[in-house]
């Protein structure tokens, strides 16, 4: 069994529980700023939760005041452009964005710059009441760099995103819950049980079912509505050839709870 209460530097990372496992962002004294470093041990501990079976969904978290406030600027100062070009955190990101099984991001306080993008590599957003969304690198010179632009404007709309990106100025979780950029809104003392009991309602599906819906379901991003529909039907012949596929069915016919086994 993998045990991931080792300290990290930047995570605390609580004991695993009923496939859930709970990762909290941890640089108090920086607002959650995204180091290279806590990238690293992001994409790292998403690596080993990807192979492990015991993880069936995962719950990235900040504080009940703030869940990132962007890049780590005194880390981004101090690179010029050629720095930037072979900076090795857009493979970071992209290890991030790989992860295939679920991803609930719990927003309370500010989610700022690649805070917001970080958020926004979950596949569900619970925010706190107090949540604030924000792409402010407008008002720094630079334009957002991990997915803010694209992965806003598919999220929220073209005039919304124009507005949040161009003006740098926040939107409420209320905003954000009707913009569809979160799931739901609790108040913050709340958010971070409501999004575990959310993971632990997705952990008990089938985990088959639930990595091919995750992968056709984000599939909708990058491609157009006929190419979609195609993978979505060719994803839906395979998971009929599947054990679990055989036992929700006759766990219903026959009344009964379903076991599944990832097979
Ligand atoms: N980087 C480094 N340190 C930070 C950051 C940050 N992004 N944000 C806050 N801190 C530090 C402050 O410097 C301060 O440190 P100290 O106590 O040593 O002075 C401490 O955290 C507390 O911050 P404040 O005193 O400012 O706290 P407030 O409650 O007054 O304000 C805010 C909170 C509104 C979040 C404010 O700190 C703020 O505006 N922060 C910067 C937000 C911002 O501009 N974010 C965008 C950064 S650019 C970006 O994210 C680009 C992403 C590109 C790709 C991503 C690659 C990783």
């Amino acid at each position: 069994m993998t045990d991931y209460t080792v300290p990290l530097k930047t995570l605390r990372v609580d004991a695993l529980r009923s496939k859930v496992l709970v990762v909290h962002l941890h640089r108090p004294e920086a607002k959650n700023a995204l180091t290279t470093e806590l990238l690293r041990e992001f994409a790292d501990l998403l690596e080993i939760a990807e192979r492990d079976p015991e993880v069936g969904c995962v719950v990235l978290t900040g504080t009940e005041s703030v869940f990132a406030a962007g890049a780590d600027l005194k880390e981004m100062a101090a690179l010029d452009m050629v720095g930037v070009l072979e900076d090795i955190r857009p493979r970071l990101w992209q290890r991030i964005a790989r992860f295939s099984k679920p991803l609930i991001a719990v927003v309370n306080g500010f989610a700022l710059g690649g805070g917001c993008e970080l958020a926004m590599h979950a596949d569900i957003i619970i925010a706190g009441d107090n949540a604030q969304f924000g792409q402010p690198e407008i008002n720094l010179g630079i334009i957002p760099g991990a997915g803010g632009t694209q992965r806003l404007l598919r999220t929220v709309g073209k005039s919304l995103a124009m507005k949040i990106v161009l003006s740098g100025e926040f939107i409420s979780a209320r905003e954000a819950l009707q913009a569809g950029l979160v799931a739901e809104v609790t108040i913050p003392e709340a958010s971070l049980a409501r999004a575990v009991e959310l993971a632990q309602t997705i952990a008990g599906k089938p985990p088959l079912a639930v990595r091919q819906a995750k992968e056709v379901l984000l599939k909708a991003f990058e491609t157009h509505l006929e190419a979609g529909l195609q993978y979505e039907r060719k994803t839906f012949t395979v998971l009929a050839g599947t054990a679990d596929r055989q036992e929700g069915i006759a766990a219903f016919l026959e009344k009964r709870k379903p076991h599944y086994r990832g097979e």
